[in-house]
């Protein structure tokens, strides 16, 4: 009785408490040579009075931006202080397979990680969030997520705002659900909108051109993002990076891991004030967040409802005053350039929060391999959705540019590089992409960023190797020695012109992993279905020497 009576005060508070305006917290920005993260748990109070139990990443609740630049090198420390395992994905950034974070590195309790990669993405707005396998909607509901933004030359020869907080405002929209103990429910929607992690929020901007870093890090609900009083504003930039000129629009979707860079011109307006609505109305019934009243319910899905309220101040010293003409030249690759066309087609049942949903019929298992690229090629993706929902899907390292949905072609605002695209039901989007990075025996993924989704295995995961692995498997008259197939799911034959001694295995580590005595044998059947996927080396000896073959097991 005491608890129903406290729960019931706690949610008055709430309810009561709910309306006060808040100014938006901004996350602390840091420029250093080596980042420390420390993920652990917290207690936060969102609203005055009320704890709410959190994670963060050096932080109560979500993390620090981190400020890089294009050319240097990135190190970053994960300190995991989580009584479970996490990992850490460096969300857009084209980073060596092995730095990915995706759910193979996974950091044990009390255990440290160092990522360390060159930075190589143009100047745009990436972000970092955990990725083990399992665990990512649940540390990501609780709070572990932050900024990455990347600075380039470039970018800094235009005249945009970059006076980070002031005329640079990152801004991260998540619905949370609280229930009456004050604490998160874990539920696909939340009721509760918060920017930067504060409810209710209320943004200070200066009468003259502002830029937002619009990230959606929500679990499941897409946002049709708006202003008030319809005002066209200019998205000038996508996921992973800015377009060739500004795009006008009074409405902007942004799905589940999606960024957009808008500038918005506050010229002449001080002492005015506008608000950010999301259009949930205005979403399809097949959109998470619309008022689609089979799947799970919100109060806020199916309906506009507020997300940030500017209230514009004094101009800024130093501030734009207008919205440049061009931005960054684009390099599309051509399509003649793509060597192959792959289509992956969703299908499945299920609600926003559950169900089963496929990738080529497939789910993920980290034992496979589904995919092996080529390093330096281009490919053509088709994403065709027949579940029954759209989905926001994710490609880990690379960055890919939408040719066309459903046979045209994107809007203005989608046309720059992009990691993140929301397939509707019966859409097919094609995409183009170059993979660049190699995966050195650590898979990247692709996956539904519907983080509820992505937990219940809708995710496969693909290896990008040397071309040279992957030649014809025939006899080179230099070494007569043949193994094939490669890739491989286990077995392998290996044919040579001399008498083999043995063949040792090693992982890209260097580490040994298999032994076999050949006895003279010219052909030899090698089974290594027991390794996990990734790239091997197999040493042949034999005739006073020793041949090295590179070999995938997908
Ligand atoms: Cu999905």
């Amino acid at each position: 009785m005491r608890t129903l009576l406290t729960n019931l005060l706690l949610w008055t508070a709430l309810l009561t408490t709910a309306q006060v305006m808040r100014p938006l917290a901004i996350p602390q920005a840091l420029q250093l040579d080596t980042f420390d993260l420390v993920t652990d748990e917290h207690t936060h109070q969102f609203y005055p009075g009320i704890n709410t139990a959190t994670y963060g990443a050096s932080a109560e609740y979500l993390g620090p931006t981190l400020l890089l630049d294009r050319g240097d090198t990135a190190r970053i420390r994960i300190h995991n202080q989580l009584a479970q395992v996490t990992s850490m994905h460096w969300h857009g950034l084209h980073v060596p397979g092995e730095m990915d974070g995706g759910p193979q590195r996974i950091i044990e309790p009390g255990a440290s990680w160092m990522a360390e990669f060159p930075v190589k993405n143009p100047a745009a707005t990436y972000w970092y969030h955990p990725h083990p396998h399992e665990l990512t909607a649940e540390q990501a509901n609780f709070g572990i997520a932050g900024f990455i933004i990347v600075r380039d030359e470039a970018e800094a020869q235009l005249d945009l705002p970059r006076t980070y907080g002031v005329d640079d405002i990152p801004v991260v929209i998540q619905d949370r659900k609280f229930s009456a103990n004050g604490n998160f429910s874990f539920y696909p929607f939340g009721d509760s909108v918060l920017v930067n992690g504060t409810p209710n929020a209320y943004l200070e901007c200066p009468a003259q051109v502002v830029r937002l870093r619009l990230l959606n890090g929500s679990n499941a609900r897409v946002y049709a993002l708006g202003f008030d009083d319809d005002r066209p504003f200019a998205v000038i930039g996508g996921d992973g990076g800015l377009l060739p000129s500004p795009a006008s629009t009074d409405r902007l979707w942004l799905s589940n891991g999606e960024r957009a860079e808008v500038l918005l011109d506050l010229s002449g307006m001080e002492g005015d004030s506008l608000l950010l609505v999301s259009y949930g109305n205005e979403l399809p019934l097949t959109v998470p967040g619309s008022g689609n009243l089979v799947w799970e319910s919100s109060s806020l899905n199916g309906v506009a409802f507020p997300v940030l309220r500017i209230r514009v101040t004094a101009t800024a010293p130093g501030g734009v005053s207008n919205i440049p003409e061009f931005l960054i030249p684009q390099s599309i690759p051509e399509e003649s350039a793509s060597i192959r066309t792959r289509t992956k087609t969703l299908t499945g049942m299920g609600m926003v929060g559950m169900g089963m949903f496929m990738i080529n019929g497939d789910m993920y298992d980290m034992d496979v391999v589904n995919d092996t690229m080529l390093l330096g090629s281009t490919e053509t993706w088709h994403i065709v959705n027949n579940s029954n929902m759209a989905h926001p899907m994710h490609i880990h390292g690379v960055s890919f540019y939408i040719l066309e949905r459903n046979g045209q072609p994107p809007a203005a605002w989608d046309r720059g590089p992009k990691d993140v695209v929301l397939v509707d039901r019966f859409e097919d989007v094609k995409l183009i992409m170059q993979f660049t990075e190699s995966s050195n025996g650590w898979p990247y993924m692709y996956h539904c960023h519907n983080l509820l989704h992505e937990d219940n295995m809708m995710m496969l995961q693909y290896i990008v190797v040397e071309p040279t692995l992957l030649l014809p498997a025939s006899p080179t008259p230099d070494t007569d020695l043949m193994v094939s197939p490669v890739p491989t799911s286990g077995l392998m034959r290996i044919i040579s012109g001399w008498p083999m001694h043995d063949v040792y295995i090693h992982d890209m580590n260097g580490k040994r992993c298999g032994h076999a005595q050949l006895n003279r044998a010219t052909e030899h059947s090698l089974d290594i279905g027991h390794l996990p996927p990734g790239v091997y080396r197999l040493s042949i000896e034999g005739a006073g020497t020793r041949w090295v073959r590179m070999v995938v097991k997908e």
